[in-house]
C-alpha cells in the first residue's frame, strides 16, 4: 500500500484563535508552526523550541514542519552583515534538529510575504475568500505609493483602468487597500506604513532578479551543508503571487526557478514546498508536470486552488475547484509516493496541509489570520483527503479488476 499523505494544519501558536482542540476535529495529525514572536534573524533558543513543541504535543499532535524560519532581509539583499544572520539561521536549524524536527519551510520573497488586495472577497454563496486584483495593485503602485519607475511598467490602458478604480474608492477604502497590500508576515498583525515600505523598497533598488538569485544561491551554499549535518530537509515556498510586484524582484515563481534552487546546491536536504495555490496563479505553470519532473525534491505540499482571470487577477477558489486540476495534481503526487516507496525512500508519507481556506459559517465569528479559518480549511482538508483516498483506492480497484499495476509508467 502507498502510505497516506501526512495531514497537517498550520497553527500560529497560543494567540491563534483556532485552538489545537479545534484542529483535532479536522482529522489532521500534524501541526505546522513557527515561533512567530521571535524577531526575524534571531536564534530560536532550545527553551523556546521545547516549550512550543510541548504545547503542540500536549494538544495531541507532532510538530511536523516548521513554517517558516524566515530569512532576514540582509541575506536577501546580500548586505555586509548577512553572514551573521546566516550563522543565526544555522544555529536555529541545529536547535530544531535536537528536538527531532526534520522539515523546515522558508521563502525568499523580498519585503512582503504573500500579497492580496482584498481579504474579504465574497463568492456567490457569501463565503469569504482572499483575492488579488491586478487593477487594484496597479492603482496602489501608481497613485498611492507613487513608486518611481512604475509608469513604465503599465501601458496607457492599464494606467487609465487603475485611475478609474482609484477614483471610485472612499478614503477608508484607500486605507483598507493600503493596509491589505502592506500586511507583514503571516502570524503577525504588523502592517508597514507607506513610508516604511518605501524605505524597504530602497534597500532592494540595486537588487534585480539576477542578484537576488545569487543571494539565494549564497544562502543555500551556506545553509544546506548544515541542514545535511543535522538531518533537516529545507523546502523553499514559491512566491505568492508568482510574478514581480511593486518593482520587487521574484526568483521562485516558475519551474525553471525551482530547478535553479535545486541546482544551486544539489542535495536531498535542498528541496521545495510545492504550493499549488501560489504557483497556480500563473497560467504557464504546469503544476502536475512540475510534480512529475521535480517530485523527488518535494518535502512539503500546500494544496489549495485559485481561479485565475485574464488580467493576472485571481481569487482563492474551492480546493477542488479553480484553475488547477486537483485530480491531476493528486495523481502526480500519488505517483511520486509510489515511486519513493519503490526505491525504498523513507519519506513517501509527504506532509501536506490544506493551506488557506474560505471563511464559512461560524468562521465569521472569529478574528482568524487571513486565510487561516477553521471551517474553511477543515472543508478543504476533507475534500483533499477524499480525493487522495479515491485516487489510491481506484488504483487497487483497477489492479484487482483488470490486473493493471499502478507501477506501470504512465498509468495512475
Ligand atoms: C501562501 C502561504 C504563505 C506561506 C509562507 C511560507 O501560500 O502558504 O503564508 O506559508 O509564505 O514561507
Ligand atoms: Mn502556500
Amino acid at each position: 500500500m502507498i502510505p497516506n499523505l501526512k495531514q497537517t494544519f498550520r497553527w500560529f501558536g497560543p494567540n491563534d484563535p483556532v485552538t489545537l482542540r479545534a484542529v483535532r476535529q479536522t482529522g489532521a495529525t500534524g501541526i505546522v508552526s513557527a515561533l512567530h514572536h521571535i524577531p526575524c534573524g534571531e536564534v530560536w533558543s532550545m527553551d523556546e523550541i521545547r516549550a512550543h513543541q510541548t504545547t503542540i504535543e500536549e494538544g495531541g499532535f507532532d510538530w511536523t514542519v516548521v513554517e517558516s524560519v524566515n530569512i532576514h532581509e540582509s541575506i536577501k539583499t546580500g548586505a555586509s552583515d548577512r553572514d551573521r544572520y546566516i550563522d543565526n539561521y544555522k544555529q536555529t536549524l541545529a536547535n530544531l534538529s535536537k528536538v527531532g524536527i526534520g522539515t523546515v519551510c522558508y521563502n525568499f520573497m523580498p519585503v512582503l510575504d504573500w500579497t492580496r488586495t482584498d481579504l474579504d472577497y465574497r463568492l456567490a454563496n457569501q463565503a469569504s475568500a482572499l483575492r488579488f486584483d491586478a487593477v487594484a495593485l496597479a492603482a496602489f503602485d501608481l497613485y498611492i505609493l507613487e513608486r518611481e519607475g512604475a509608469y513604465a511598467e503599465f501601458n496607457a490602458d492599464e494606467q487609465l483602468a487603475a485611475k478609474q478604480y482609484l477614483d471610485k474608492l472612499t478614503s477608508n477604502e484607500i486605507s483598507l487597500l493600503t493596509n491589505t497590500i502592506l500586511a507583514g508576515l503571516p502570524g503577525t498583525d504588523e502592517v508597514f506604513t507607506v513610508e516604511e515600505f518605501k524605505g524597504h523598497l530602497k534597500r532592494f533598488s540595486d537588487v534585480d532578479a539576477t542578484k537576488l538569485k545569487e543571494n539565494l544561491a549564497y544562502f543555500l551554499r551556506a545553509i544546506i551543508p548544515c541542514a545535511e549535518e543535522h538531518g533537516i530537509k529545507m523546502c523553499i515556498h514559491p512566491d505568492d503571487p508568482p510574478f514581480p510586484i511593486l518593482g520587487l524582484p521574484r526568483v521562485v515563481s516558475t519551474e525553471q526557478d525551482l530547478q535553479d534552487v535545486i541546482d544551486a546546491y544539489p542535495s536531498a536536504n535542498n528541496g521545495i514546498t510545492l504550493c499549488t495555490g501560489s504557483l497556480g496563479a500563473r497560467p504557464d505553470n504546469d503544476i502536475p508536470g512540475m510534480i512529475k519532473r521535480l517530485g523527488s525534491h518535494i518535502h512539503f505540499l500546500h494544496l489549495r486552488n485559485v481561479q485565475r482571470e485574464a488580467d493576472g487577477s485571481f481569487h482563492e477558489a474551492d480546493h477542488l475547484g479553480g484553475s488547477t486540476d486537483m485530480f491531476e495534481v493528486m495523481k502526480a503526487v500519488v505517483t511520486e509516493q509510489a515511486r519513493r516507496q519503490e526505491v525504498g525512500r523513507y519519506d513517501a508519507e509527504i506532509p501536506m496541509r490544506p493551506d488557506h481556506g474560505h471563511k464559512l459559517l461560524d468562521d465569521f465569528n472569529y478574528n482568524t489570520y487571513p486565510g487561516y479559518s477553521i471551517i474553511g480549511r477543515l472543508k478543504g482538508l476533507a475534500e483533499l483527503r477524499g480525493l487522495e483516498m479515491g485516487v489510491k483506492q481506484s488504483l487497487l480497484f483497477l489492479n484487482q479488476v483488470f490486473g493493471i499495476q499502478y507501477k506501470k509508467e504512465g498509468s495512475l
